[in-house]
This record gives C-alpha cells, structure tokens and sequence, in this order.
C-alpha cells in the first residue's frame, strides 16, 4: 500500500476481488478497506475511533487467510459454505463464535452500502454540497440502522469534522474534479456490483442479521 491514497487504487482492488465467476475474493475486498482506512487516517483523529473499528476487522479477517484453514477463505462464497456446514458462525446470539468471517465481514459489507450511497452523492453533488450531509445521508440509510443510540450520536459529531468537497476531491489524487467524477463514475457500479453479490448471497443464507 502507497503512502497517499488514491481513488484509482481502491478501484483496482474492488475490480481484482470479483473473479470470473463473480465470487468475491476476500484478500482483495479487505485490500480495498484498507486503502480506505487510510484515506480516512489522513483526515484526522476524530475519525480514529471509525478507522480502529474496521482495522480491528480486517485483522480478524487476515487471519483466517493466513490461518490453518486458509484456503476456506478464499472468497466470500466459499468463507460462508465452510463457516455454515462446520457450525462456525452465531447465527441468532453471540456465543462460541463471536468472531465470525462471516460476521465480522458483515460489518465491512453493511459500510460498504455506506460507501456506495456517500460516493454516489459525491459525484453528483455540486460546488455548494456539503461533505457532512451527503455523508450523514448515506449513514441514515443504510448503516445507522444497525448502530445504537450513542455510536450514532458520536458519527454525528465526526462528520462536523469533515473537510470541505474541494479537500475531498483534492484527496482522492485522481486529477481535477471532472476527472474525479469520471473515476467515480466508473467505480461506483463495481462498488455496487461487489456489494450486491454478497448481499444476495448473505441473504440466501440468512445471514443478513447476524449478531
Ligand atoms: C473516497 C472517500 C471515501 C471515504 C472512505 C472512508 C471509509 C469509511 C469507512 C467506514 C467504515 C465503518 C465500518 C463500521 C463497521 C461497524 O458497523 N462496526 C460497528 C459494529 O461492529 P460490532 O463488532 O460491534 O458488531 C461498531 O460498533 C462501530 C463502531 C465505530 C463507528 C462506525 C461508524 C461508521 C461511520 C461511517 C462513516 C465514516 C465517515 C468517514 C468519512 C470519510
């Protein structure tokens, strides 16, 4: 990973992580999160506690895709068929296995609808949008719903501390803003497509609701 972020990069990963067969490939999916850990690091410390949130799940991710059972957790699809057929994952309340693949990928898929929905506002918005709402917006609708009461109001404060949309389009190292809207424009179906292979394969395996 490269010191500065960029928003090219983070469409590479996401493009790498779907194979042919459209399965999702874990090591990719995590790479692209942690480009986005970054960009958010570079924003500043009030987002510290968002950003240990996702290190901590990509770490138990990586280690399962460097643990025994390795080659389990290749992709997506073949993560939750050996979770589900060894009774590895909780699937109503928190138990013996707390940590799930699939639980824990969960999380990063539920931020990923965020990221769909906040980018999608982004390439649209124009030169008087404010960061803040089209990024309070995107996580009313989609991952506020699965947070409580007090992580919703400390999102709430983080997002005030947003920079402004010019800073934005400055971050993402991908030319003038045209250009940005253009890359935006061609990430954000694969963003999409990637979000919604594992959402139909979460929910034909119930799993969409996993504590
Ligand atoms: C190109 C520009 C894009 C900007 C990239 C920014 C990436 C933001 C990534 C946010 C990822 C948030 C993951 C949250 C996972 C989660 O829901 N965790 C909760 C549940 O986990 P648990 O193990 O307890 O079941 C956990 O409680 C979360 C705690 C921290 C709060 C998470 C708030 C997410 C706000 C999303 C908006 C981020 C705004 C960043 C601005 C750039």
């Amino acid at each position: 990973m490269a010191d500065t972020f960029s928003l090219q990069r983070v469409l590479e990963t996401f493009r790498s992580s779907l194979s042919e067969k459209k399965e999702v490939y874990i090591k990719y999916y995590i790479a692209g999160w942690q480009e986005l850990v970054a960009f958010m690091n570079s924003l500043g410390n009030v987002f510290s506690f968002i950003s240990k949130d996702v290190v901590s799940k990509i770490q138990i991710l990586e280690n399962f895709l460097s643990g025994e059972n390795r080659s389990h957790y290749v992709t997506i699809q073949s993560m939750v068929k050996y979770e589900l057929e060894n009774d590895l994952v909780d699937l109503t309340k928190r138990g013996s296995h707390p940590e799930s693949g699939c639980r824990t990928l969960l999380r990063l898929h539920r931020a990923l609808r965020w990221l769909e929905l906040f980018l999608e506002r982004l390439r649209t918005s124009t030169e008087d949008s404010k960061t803040s709402v089209m990024c309070s917006e995107a996580y009313n609708e989609s991952l506020a719903q699965h947070h409580p009461w007090l992580i919703r109001k400390a999102v709430g404060v983080a997002f005030c501390a947003l920079p402004g949309r010019d800073t934005f389009f400055d971050v993402m190292n991908a030319g003038d803003h045209t250009q940005v809207v253009a890359l935006l424009g061609e990430s954000l179906p694969l963003i999409a497509e990637v979000y919604q292979i594992t959402e139909d394969l979460y929910a034909k395996n119930n799993l969409l609701e996993l504590p």
